[in-house]
């Protein structure tokens, strides 16, 4: 890919790492970052040798909200012929498994942003919140959406009607927000690690399960229970449910090879 400005990128074996790299704005999430990202996740999507994406920021923060100065001075009308900020949900249209590695503030567009991710790893100084309403606005991007059905609405209302109540890493764990709260230099290295080992399993299983859980958002219980049985059923017609399940019968590990 070209020259990027806004973010670091390197692959660590089948995973994609994608760096938020702002350091100066606290990786506010100005319009060329996102442009950036979501070229460069496209990309990660498209690329056969990647299983799995974990998406991090810095120690200080994942990342302090959309970028406040750059859009302080828009109006109405612009933001709605424009769709200002319709481009943030391609995240949720990327195939593969994203992994968030939240160290620091994860606040307003950063908090909506880790939960448009599948799983979130906490830094133990890791911190989550809307504070958009102290700014005269509400969340965009998810942030009364997702975050009620992370950790309720009790918690939810609280922090969005507030802007100041913020959830810890270790509050955010409890309320299932995240998955898992690790000291601040390791979160990185453990989500890779999760990450390889999810992009070692089958790929067209993988994107299955997750198709499966994301559907669970969006339609009721009965078809959703039908789509991940026929999803489930089709699983029977790829190579790696065969070798998955030859492998146990053999006791041995199995060797996918994502057809
Ligand atoms: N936008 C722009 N610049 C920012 C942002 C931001 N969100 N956050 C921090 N910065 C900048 C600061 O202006 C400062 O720049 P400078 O050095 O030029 O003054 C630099 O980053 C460092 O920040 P601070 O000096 O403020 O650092 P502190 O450690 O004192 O404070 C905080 C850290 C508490 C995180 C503080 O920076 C802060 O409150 N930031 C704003 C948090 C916020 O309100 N976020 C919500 C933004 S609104 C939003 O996200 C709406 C999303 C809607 C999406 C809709 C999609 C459809």
């Amino acid at each position: 890919s070209p020259k990027l400005e806004y973010l670091l990128l390197e692959t660590r074996g089948r995973v994609g790492l994608v760096t938020l790299h702002r350091p100066k704005a606290l990786n506010a999430l100005c319009n060329g970052l996102f442009v950036e990202l979501n070229q460069v996740l496209k990309e990660l999507d498209d690329n056969k040798d990647i299983g799995a994406i974990v998406l991090t920021g810095s120690e200080r923060a994942f990342a302090a909200g959309a970028d406040i100065k750059e859009m302080k001075d828009r109006n109405f009308i612009e933001n709605y012929l424009e769709d200002f900020l319709g481009h943030w949900t391609q995240i949720t249209k990327i195939r593969k498994p994203i992994i968030a590695a939240v160290n620091g503030f994860a606040l307003g567009g950063g908090c909506e942003l880790a939960m448009m991710c599948d799983i979130i790893y906490a830094g133990d100084k890791a911190l989550f919140g809307q504070p958009e309403i102290k700014l005269g606005t509400i969340p965009g991007a998810g942030g009364t959406q997702r975050l009620i059905k992370a950790v309720g609405k009790s918690k939810a209302m609280e922090m969005c009607l507030t802007g100041s109540v913020n959830l810890t890493a270790e509050e955010a764990e409890r309320a299932g927000l995240v998955s898992k709260v690790l000291p601040a230099d390791v979160v990185v290295d453990e989500a890779v690690k999760t990450a390889e080992k999810i992009a070692n399993l089958s790929q067209p299983v993988v994107q299955m399960v997750k198709d499966a859980i994301n559907q669970s958002f969006e339609i009721p219980l009965s078809a959703g229970l039908t789509f991940e049985r026929r999803l489930f059923h089709s699983t029977f017609a790829t190579k790696d449910q065969k070798e998955g399940m030859a492998a146990f019968a053999e006791k041995r590990k199995a060797n996918f090879t994502h057809n």
